[in-house]
């Protein structure tokens, strides 16, 4: 088995963190997304769509979308549980994570793409659209503030893979200037907790990288 991953990107770095938090150790392979090795026609025969992460299986089996792949790892090694753990916990975390995805991380990578010079040349920047991404995270996470008066984490009192997938989300922010304001400070305590775990630490990007 072996991970195709990327560096930075928001995306594998969900399965890095999660991988990191359950213990498991796969062997990974980096495609450059600079050098768009992810549309070289040996990477477009794992994964169509061009993206990673994609877990390739020892029978050549290739799984993609990084919640796919946490949600394989939750089957094969439930300790510590992400993902939940009843009927009722788990739909609870499984909607905190989908407004994590739409809410949090799509403005975000949306302002990232369509502002950063990153993306140059690379694909069609549309500004306007990623300053009404950067409005809209601004919007959200105010609602964000608000929940977390109640609770310590995104989706209850565990840290969940909707904990993962804001905090990649908010990471990819940065690079895009987007950065928390002081005054939302349920937000702010949130976000200095779950940036210490390890497991986040050893992958936050730097804004430098891009
Ligand atoms: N829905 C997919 C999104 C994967 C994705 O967009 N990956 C990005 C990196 S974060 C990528 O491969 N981008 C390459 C490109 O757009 O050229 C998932 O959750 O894995």
């Amino acid at each position: 088995m072996k991970l195709w991953t990327a560096a930075v990107a928001p995306n594998p770095r969900r399965v890095a963190i999660f991988l990191a938090e359950k213990g498991v150790e796969v062997p990974t392979v980096g495609i450059d997304l600079a050098k768009k090795e992810n549309y070289e026609p040996d990477f477009l025969a794992k994964n169509p769509l061009g993206r990673v992460p994609v877990l390739e299986f020892d029978d050549g089996f290739c799984l993609a979308e990084s919640m796919a792949i946490c949600r394989y790892f939750e089957e094969s090694h439930p300790e510590p549980p992400l993902f939940g753990v009843d009927a009722r916990d788990r739909a609870t975390v499984e909607m905190w994570n989908r407004r994590m995805e739409f809410e949090i991380m799509l403005n975000m990578t949306g302002c990232f793409r369509h502002t950063h010079p990153y993306w140059e040349g690379r694909i069609e920047q549309v500004a306007a659209y990623g300053e009404l991404c950067r409005m809209t995270a601004a919007d959200r996470m105010k609602w964000l503030d608000g929940e977390l008066a109640e609770r310590e984490y995104i989706a209850g009192a565990a840290f969940t893979v909707a904990d993962i997938t804001a905090i990649c989300g908010f990471g990819i922010g940065r690079v895009a200037k987007i950065r928390i304001p002081e005054e939302l400070a349920h937000l702010t305590r949130w976000n200095q907790t779950v940036s210490e775990r390890p497991s986040v630490a050893a992958t936050a990007p730097s804004p430098r990288k891009g």
